[in-house]
């Protein structure tokens, strides 16, 4: 098992640009972009993408068009008259993109694999575009472990179902494996934008990250199920014991693929449930709604902060 020890700052060159940690791309007449509906033969990528700071991730298209909306008026950029958001990725029918000014905002999908190729294209089109030390956000739902609906959680490290902390690919039929690694600093940062007048708690810890919701995750009302309540108390309580606090299903990819490129990577989710009390989502779709608003908020305060500062 090979684990890459290059550390992250011999992965951007000095100013500031990504690298990629493939010789193969600068000698190909083009890359298209295929699942963002993008090229840097048919796009000029410098000229649309050349601003973007930060790059925010979420799974669902409306969610990442709200949020895009959410930070166009906290930031007050202005579209022109009489225009809307367009949804860059369209045409790719399967992620979608908006970009408000320095902001892009994309969905992802659920799973590794889905976030994982999207980190790939994403990864490249800032490289294409020249972009100098991105910051990318995951802004997520999550189950708790030991915290109750509504809490936001911003993730220490990523962690697979064995309290792994690598992601690990097959690669030519070998496994490899990649370490899930979180910028501690913007852990810091983003915990310091946290309000105590907050009508919720924000906290930060170990994310679990499986390839699955029911099974994967210890839930008992999947269509399978192969284990009995007290095999999953026992799980849960063990892996709350190691110090984690919340189970999603991209942070493993997200963490390992934006340390391997060198850029500055964040995990913020809200719960919708505590595990150690259930398995199904109960909560109503308008409180779900609002929940899903708290990390926003935190990425929206952090972003207004460093343009400010500018
Ligand atoms: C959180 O929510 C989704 C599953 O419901 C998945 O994408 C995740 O990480
Ligand atoms: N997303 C997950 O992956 N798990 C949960 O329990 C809730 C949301």
């Amino acid at each position: 098992i090979a684990v890459n020890k290059m550390d992250d700052s011999s992965v951007r060159y000095p100013d500031g640009t990504v690298r990629l940690r493939n010789p193969n791309i600068e000698l190909m007449d083009q890359d298209i972009l295929y699942h963002l509906a993008l090229g840097s033969g048919s796009h000029d990528l410098i000229e649309m993408f050349g601003d973007v700071k930060f790059v925010c991730m979420g799974g669902t298209p409306k969610r990442m068009e709200q949020f895009a909306y959410t930070i166009m008026a906290e930031i007050g950029h202005k579209l022109p008259c009489g225009t809307t958001l367009q949804d860059i990725s369209h045409f790719s029918y399967r992620y979608s993109m908006y970009k408000v000014g320095p902001v892009l905002c994309i969905s992802h999908g659920m799973g590794i694999p889905s976030v994982g190729i999207l980190l790939h294209e994403v990864i490249k089109l800032m490289y294409h575009a020249k972009v100098r030390e991105p910051v990318f956000f995951r802004i997520g739902t999550c189950g708790g472990i030991g915290y109750e609906g509504g809490t936001v959680i911003i993730s220490e490290e990523a962690v697979d179902g064995a309290l792994r902390n690598v992601l690990e690919l097959t690669v030519l039929g070998k496994n490899i494996q990649r370490p899930a690694k979180l910028d501690k600093r913007l852990v810091r940062e983003l915990k310091a934008l946290s309000d105590p007048e907050d009508p919720y708690d924000t906290v930060t810890g170990k994310t679990m990250c499986t390839y699955d919701f029911y099974e994967g995750q210890g839930r008992l009302d999947g269509a399978f199920c192969d284990f009995t309540e007290n095999d999953k108390m026992e799980y849960l309580e063990s892996i709350h014991k190691a110090g984690v606090v919340n189970i999603e299903m991209e942070s493993l990819a997200f963490a390992a693929l934006t340390h391997h490129a060198g850029i500055k990577a964040a995990v913020i989710c809200v719960t919708l449930l505590d595990r150690l009390k259930g398995d199904q989502v109960l909560a109503p779709k308008e409180v779900l709604d609002e929940w899903q608003q708290r990390p926003t908020k935190l990425v929206c305060r952090y972003i207004k902060k460093y343009l400010q500062m500018k």
